[in-house]
């Protein structure tokens, strides 16, 4: 990084600042694609004056939107934001540059944008300018909450597993009775989380025996539904399953092994089904780590993967998980349910994948169990 600084620098005011930043940012998750989801405040004088986030589909930026709110009570004043500003010119001038000429004084930075067409320049401009430019106020919790972002940069989305089991990590009866295993809260939580991704993944098994819709369907938020992505080897996906009779509505991508027929892949492709293949091990099963490569390619940050058992233990194999969102219904299944993790192939426990416990929630009955990935 060529700007580096400790959260020493910055006050208590500072922080509350960013931290309001910082809850503006998440807004546009799920959202803003390929872009970062960004917030600023600009405060003058202790006053709030103009708050802004990244709008869908990822412009205007978070600062245009706070200074248009601040208009002529900008100047003097002080622009918290969760990210550099750019300094790039796209389908607008530079945030830097705007932020210049509406005379801000000061510019609290969370982190430098990693983009190779900002890196540092956005804080020169703004320095050049004559504006006191500082980078490193909550750093960590920005840098989490463009994890997506950050990581796209290096060919990866991020990668959230999401699973609802009973206490003892079944995902449903051995007969594939599964509703419902958590409560209404729970399931409300897991759509909301639908919202905050950019895609949303599940495996071919799940796909037909649920014939799920994969929508966000929640009050206000049904247009923010995903991509909605099947890894499905052998293109098994019946045509008459929600997922392509709606794929004109709601995007569907097919993840396939190498090999299937011309004509059933155009099949998909007449519905308006995107099929992509990738590389595959021996039962045909789409590599995971290729998927989320092509993932990010078309401009996914964020991924969240559903399940079932198979392809939450390829990702988790892959080490590709980095939130595991658990929700557990208090009910027991026994033996004889099907886990929500399929074979891992472990012998040794040393070599389990390990999470390390972010946070817990009540919803209801039922709990939700966050984890990291710890490295
Ligand atoms: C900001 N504020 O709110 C966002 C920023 O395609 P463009 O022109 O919109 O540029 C996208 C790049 O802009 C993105 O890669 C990142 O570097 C920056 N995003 N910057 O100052 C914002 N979303
Ligand atoms: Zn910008």
């Amino acid at each position: 990084w060529p700007v580096r600084t400790t959260t020493e620098r910055f006050n208590e005011t500072d922080r509350r600042h960013m931290t309001a930043a910082l809850t503006l940012a998440r807004r546009g998750l799920g959202n803003v694609a390929p872009n970062p989801a960004v917030g600023c405040v600009i405060v003058r004088e202790g006053i709030v004056v103009g708050r802004g986030w990244t709008q869908p589909g990822g412009r205007p930026h978070a600062e245009t939107e706070a200074l248009a709110r601040a208009g002529a009570l900008a100047r003097g004043a002080t622009a918290y934001v969760t990210l550099e500003p750019c300094s790039h010119h796209g389908k607008t001038g530079p945030c830097a540059e705007a932020l210049a000429k509406a005379g801000i004084a000061r510019v609290v930075a969370a982190t430098i944008d990693p983009d190779p067409r900002v890196a540092g320049r956005g804080i020169a401009l703004l320095k050049a300018a004559g504006i006191v430019a500082e980078v490193g106020c909550l750093e960590q919790e920005a840098q989490r909450v463009n994890a997506g972002f950050f990581g796209r940069l290096d060919g990866r989305p991020l990668v959230t597993l999401k699973l609802a089991t009973s206490l003892d990590g079944c995902i449903a009866t051995r007969t594939g009775d599964s509703q419902w295993i958590t409560g209404e809260q729970a399931r409300a939580r897991a759509h909301l989380m639908r919202a905050q991704h950019d895609a949303i993944m599940i495996g071919v098994g799940t796909a037909i025996a649920d014939n799920p819709q994969l929508t966000c369907r929640l009050p206000g938020l049904a247009q923010r539904s995903p991509v909605r992505v099947v890894a499905d080897g052998r293109l098994r996906l019946p045509l008459t399953h929600y997922l392509v009779r709606t794929a004109r509505e709601v995007p569907t991508v097919l993840f396939c092994a190498p090999g299937n027929s011309p004509e059933r892949r155009n099949a998909y492709a007449q519905a308006g089904v995107e099929v992509v293949e990738v590389a595959a091990d021996a039962c045909a099963r789409p590599d995971p780590a290729g998927m989320m490569k092509h993932l990010a390619e078309k401009g996914v940050t964020r991924v969240m993967v559903e399940g079932g058992g198979q392809l939450a233990a390829s990702v988790i194999h892959a080490r590709l998980v980095d939130l595991l969102f658990w929700f557990r219904g208090p009910v027991v299944i026994g033996e004889e349910g099907r886990a929500a993790v399929a074979a891992l192939g472990l012998d040794k426990l040393a070599r389990a994948p390990t999470y390390a416990l972010d946070a817990v929630e009540r919803l209801g009955d039922d709990l939700l169990e966050i984890y990291r990935l710890s490295r």
